[in-house]
């Protein structure tokens, strides 16, 4: 299913927005920048069921879609890492999340933003790599979070998450995911016409070349 799908102190968010890697104590945090204004450049569109569809923008989707006007499906930088023992995960996006009650734009009932928690990076030979699925979800009146198990796509919702303005940030145990020490990662943004695991288009994937230990669009961690 690869690619088919607590009050955070707004100064932490600030801080790692000035460094792309923190270090301090127990916890380590990567940050990566994303090109801002590439909607739909990177599109990925999935079968559920783990088999990866045809990689190309979603042919509806020209210069005047909605999602061209839409920040919040555009990330400009996440992070991913562990403070003491959760994890967290986050992103800055190009404009500002939704207002619970905000409607989503027309033909879209689900827009989420995810990271891929992995074994091993995910090229487009190596089979699924996902370890787990970590997501903040938008249904058009209300947010959730949740970590999913790529063994079974099992989840449990995460109720400690952050939303402030164009960013969120996502803390959760590191014992729902097994503590992992070590990992791959990579960040997306999809929208969903339907139930959320169902055709959903990714419109934004984590730049290619960003540091020079990336392999596709995923990161070591820690690195
Ligand atoms: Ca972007």
């Amino acid at each position: 299913m690869r690619r088919s799908v607590a009050a955070i102190l707004s100064v932490v968010i600030l801080g790692l927005m000035l460094a792309p890697s923190v270090s301090a104590g127990k916890s380590t945090i990567m940050t990566v920048p994303d090109r801002e204004g590439d909607i739909g450049k990177y599109n990925v569109y999935i079968v559920v069921g783990g088999a990866e569809g045809v990689s190309s923008p979603e042919p509806s989707w020209g210069d005047n879609a909605w999602m061209m006007d839409v920040g919040y499906v555009d990330m400009v930088s996440t992070w991913f890492g562990k403070v003491r023992d959760n994890f967290v995960f986050g992103m800055q996006l190009a404009g500002d999340l939704p207002k619970p009650g905000d409607p989503l734009p027309p033909g879209v009932t689900y827009a989420g933003w995810q990271v891929w928690i992995e074994f091993a990076p995910w090229t487009s030979t190596s089979g699924s790599t996902t370890l787990y699925q970590v997501y903040l979800q938008y249904n058009d009146s209300k947010y959730i979070a949740g970590v999913m198990d790529a063994k079974d796509w099992s989840e449990v919702l995460i109720t400690s998450f952050t939303i402030d303005g164009d960013k969120f940030q996502i803390e959760f145990p590191a014992d729902m995911v097994g503590d992992l020490k070590s990992c791959w990662w990579s960040a997306g943004i999809y929208v969903a016409k339907r139930y959320i695991w169902a055709w959903p288009w990714f419109t934004d994937l984590c730049d290619f070349g960003v540091r020079p230990d990336q392999v596709n669009t995923d990161f070591p961690w820690p690195s």
